[in-house]
């Protein structure tokens, strides 16, 4: 509920474009701006050509951070309502919620009047964490107009739900709905949803509210609160448990705070989660590629990398990346790995903090996880998004979407 003071700052937040690089920027070594490697072209005359139908070369992931001043987040898209999520569906457009119960269209940068889904009839946009919260399309939605939906309903419960969607609209009363939740207190809802490289369905739920995680819910693997879920919904009725979670229900990961936003890195398979902190830490969890299931985040024994309550059993995994509210944040909102043509960036995780506009980047090199303060927007930031080509958007709370370009 922390995030609805800020709400009360909204009006007075500009909307034009946003003063990018972070102004007090540690010192950037200036190695970073002549980091393309010095290529020797040869003299050889006529080269043998390189057939189309060799497979792309992936450039390597960046080892340092680029310059940030090269950089800014331009506006993409203005007039939106409170929007939470951007996904693409594989047909070059972009899908975004507004979280009073709306998905709209973007095509060729261009927000589509008309929406693709409106089911505020049966959203509970009533509190600041609740409303339409997260979107995946089916990994072949192209073939069977799939997708799925977080949202808070009746009762002020989670509903995971699919639908299906007719070309450019999706129709309300195609809803299945997979799981409903019950939620105890309004605040700590998560939302995320995502398909892994495995298939499978992920949704981030948050451990249900109120504040410390009351009910011991994080670390109850018998609850779908305050965990990672993971279920297979092309087999089962609406869906099935796959054979190796490791609780044999739809938990896959748990000891979580609230995962608002979590993302795999496309390349890679590799999933990083955002997981918002209570009083003082906010961070950054990761799971490498083909990780068997059942790790522990550690909520509520630990917030962050540091002892919240009671006496922390062994085992529990640490975030890879943590900022402390004194640093200035007080949500962390998870991004995504870039993976677009701006090859610098290729393999940087950026993620964001909603009450600063802070936004860091984080890549494993030298054998460890650096973390560098890139760009402070001023604008609160609710989601990112990438589209097909790996390029990356930052939402945020004023109506505005905005994208990653060079200056
Ligand atoms: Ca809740
Ligand atoms: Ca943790």
């Amino acid at each position: 509920m922390r995030r609805f003071l800020f709400l009360l700052m909204l009006p007075i937040l500009a909307c034009s474009g946003l003063n990018t690089p972070f102004p007090s920027t540690p010192t950037f070594d200036p190695v970073t701006e002549t980091s393309a490697p010095p290529t020797a072209i040869p003299e050889t005359p006529t080269p043998t050509p390189i057939p189309f139908t060799a497979t792309p070369t992936i450039p390597p992931d960046a080892s340092i951070f680029p310059s940030p001043e090269a950089y800014t987040w331009q506006l993409f898209v203005a007039g939106l309502q409170r929007p939470v999520d951007l996904q693409a569906d594989g047909s070059g457009r972009l899908f975004v919620i507004e979280k009073v119960g709306r998905i709209r269209i973007i095509q060729d940068g261009q927000l589509l009047l008309t929406s693709f889904l409106d089911i505020t009839d049966r959203v509970d946009n009533s509190g600041n964490e609740m409303g339409l919260l997260g979107l995946a399309f089916h990994p072949d939605y192209a073939q069977n107009g799939f997708f799925y939906v977080n949202y808070t309903g009746s009762g002020g419960n989670t509903f995971i739900s699919r639908f299906q969607s007719d070309g450019d609209a999706a129709n309300p009363n195609s809803e299945t709905i997979l799981l409903t939740i019950d939620q105890p207190y309004p605040n700590h809802n998560g939302g995320v949803l995502a398909f892994g490289p495995d298939g499978y369905l992920y949704a981030g739920l948050g451990d249900g509210g109120s504040r410390g995680d009351p009910l011991d819910n994080g670390q109850n693997t018998d609850s779908l609160l305050g965990k990672v879920l993971r279920i297979d919904v092309n087999n089962g009725d609406p869906y099935a448990i796959p054979a190796d979670n490791p609780f044999g229900n739809e938990v896959w990961a748990y000891g979580l705070r609230n995962p608002w936003r979590m993302s795999f890195d496309r390349q890679t398979g590799d999933l990083y989660i955002a997981d918002v902190g209570q009083d003082v830490w906010e961070e950054v969890d990761f799971l490498p590629a083909g990780s068997p299931g059942g790790a522990n985040f550690g909520w509520n024994f630990r917030e962050g990398a540091h002892d919240y309550q009671g006496t922390a059993p062994a085992g529990l995994v640490d975030p890879v990346a943590e900022y402390s509210h004194a640093e200035g944040g007080c949500s962390v909102t998870g991004g995504y790995v870039y993976r677009g043509a701006m090859t610098e960036w290729n393999g940087i995780y950026l993620f964001g903090d909603y009450c600063t506009g802070f936004i860091w980047g984080l890549i494993n090199s030298d054998g460890g996880w650096q973390k560098q303060l890139l760009f402070d927007v001023d604008v609160p930031i609710t989601s990112f998004g990438q589209d097909e080509a790996g390029e990356i958007y930052l939402l945020s709370d004023i109506g505005n979407i905005y994208r990653l370009v060079r200056e």
